[in-house]
């Protein structure tokens, strides 16, 4: 048994290295990611994010937390001077290219985020692309109330009618 450790130990000395190493393919990543509480207290938050592609294209299949009942993937989009808003089924990850979800644009919608990871202050999120690739991304929680989140709310206006069967989600 005792000749299983050193293997192991040099494995992990090993990692930091090849992250660095020259030639190494671009990877799959995200950042800035983070969550934003509906500035109405109730009804589902919003969480945001960029994803950089790696070196082959892939899709977004579906975005999951443990600290949330369900995250559906939306798209925000302006017709005839309204904001709308549509679910998506997945999302083109383009090699090497970006991909924001942003206020106004693509957006998490994130139903009933348990109360302690609120108070914890993150959500970590479980990304599954269409090549088997999960990550991983923890995202802050902002309470809302900041001024760019309120204009952004303040300038959308949806009809009631378009809600539809994703109600109670206005202004993502
Ligand atoms: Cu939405």
């Amino acid at each position: 048994m005792r000749f299983t450790r050193l293997p192991l130990a040099m494995a992990a000395l090993a990692a930091p290295f090849a992250l660095v190493s020259c030639g190494d393919p671009a990877p799959l990543y995200i950042d800035q990611a983070w969550v934003r509480l509906n500035p109405n207290g109730q009804g589902p938050a919003a969480g945001y994010m960029t994803i950089h592609g790696g070196e082959q294209p892939v899709k977004l299949l579906r975005v999951t937390s443990e600290g949330a009942m369900r995250i559906e993937m939306h798209e925000s989009i302006e017709e005839n001077g309204m904001m709308k808003m549509k679910a998506i089924e997945a999302v083109e990850i383009p090699a090497k290219g970006e991909v924001k979800f942003a206020p106004g644009g693509k957006h998490l919608m994130v139903f009933d985020i348990n109360p302690a990871i609120v108070e914890n202050g993150k959500m970590s999120m479980t990304l599954l692309f269409s090549d088997g690739q999960r990550l991983i991304v923890d995202a802050p929680i902002q309470k809302g109330g900041s001024g760019e989140a309120k204009d952004q709310m303040s300038n959308m206006a949806t009809p009631a009618n378009s809600a539809g069967a994703m109600g109670g989600h206005e202004g993502h």
